[in-house]
């Protein structure tokens, strides 16, 4: 290949990125709207505090309508409605609104989260604080930004002074695992964070707004746009024991404190428990 010929591969991901942004900017919209004429349609799923409102279903079905007309023949995989048919090598992973608790309760922190895999491998995310209007993007190899300000992630090299978000999942059990997680971590670093959206986490994660992040039992649709714009702002994403990010554990952080964090957190049982 030349040196002017462009990656295919990195053109089709820019494209592919170019959709992602358009369609989450117009599900963003909606959310942000229909947050504005009051939260109805309320339901819970796993438990009593695991909701999903109208507009999670609404803008679910927004994205794939859009996605469908732009990119016929892909695969959408996302919260509400799980996945479509498809038969091409690209398949969209969507969460309509990551932080429905915050959406709920009309705390500004919830996003429209959409990614692109082809093959098997996310090359383009966009996450979309719904409430402020705060864009997120990468593409695979491209960098990753906030609006046009590239991000690099925090060059912490100490856990004993790194400011670590987290959450928690819906289950008591497993909150009461995860909680004893907590009182352990929390003497070995500065201070803790809990925002409520996975996706906003990892993409505060990747412009340093604090060091590191972890979180046990997210969903692909929480941390695929998310873990890319996490990575391509220089930090590692991944599990426990060299595992890669899973529904077991997801950690993003500086290479200077990943294996330390994830070393305390493979102590503490971060990914064992309900
Ligand atoms: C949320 C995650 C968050 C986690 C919450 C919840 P949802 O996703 O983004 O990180 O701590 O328990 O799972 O349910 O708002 O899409």
């Amino acid at each position: 290949m030349s040196d002017n010929t462009p990656d295919p591969w990195a053109t089709q991901a820019a494209e592919l990125l170019a959709i992602a942004v358009t369609v989450a900017r117009e599900a963003a919209d909606t959310a942000r709207s229909m947050r504005a004429e009051g939260v109805s349609g309320v339901s819970t799923k796993s438990t009593d505090t695991d909701v999903v409102t109208a507009a999670d279903r609404a803008v679910e079905r927004q994205v794939i309508a859009a996605l469908g007309a732009l990119r016929p023949g892909d695969t959408v995989l996302g919260e509400e409605f799980g996945g479509t048919a498809g038969d091409g090598a690209v398949r969209w992973i969507v969460d309509p609104i990551d932080g429905t608790v915050n959406y709920l309760y009309g705390l500004p922190v919830y996003a429209v989260s959409l990614a692109a895999e082809v093959e098997g491998v996310v090359v383009a995310g966009v996450v979309r604080n719904a409430a402020t209007g705060d864009e997120w993007t990468a593409t695979l190899g491209g960098g990753a930004f906030r609006g046009e300000r590239r991000l690099t992630g925090s060059a912490q090299t100490d856990l004993a002074q790194a400011l670590v978000a987290t959450g928690f999942g819906y289950d008591a059990k497993r909150r009461a695992h995860q909680a004893e997680v907590l009182a352990r971590l929390i003497t070995r670093v500065r201070d803790i964070r809990r925002f409520g959206a996975a996706a906003i986490d990892l993409c505060l994660a990747a412009e340093g707004g604090f060091d590191a992040y972890f979180e046990k039992g997210l969903n692909p649709w929480d941390r695929a746009a998310g873990g890319l714009i996490a990575s391509e702002a220089g930090l590692l994403v991944g599990g426990l024991d060299g595992r890669p990010a899973g529904n077991d554990m997801t950690v993003a952080a500086p290479p200077a404190i990943f294996g330390p964090l994830t070393d305390l957190l493979a102590e503490f049982d971060a990914a064992g428990g309900p």
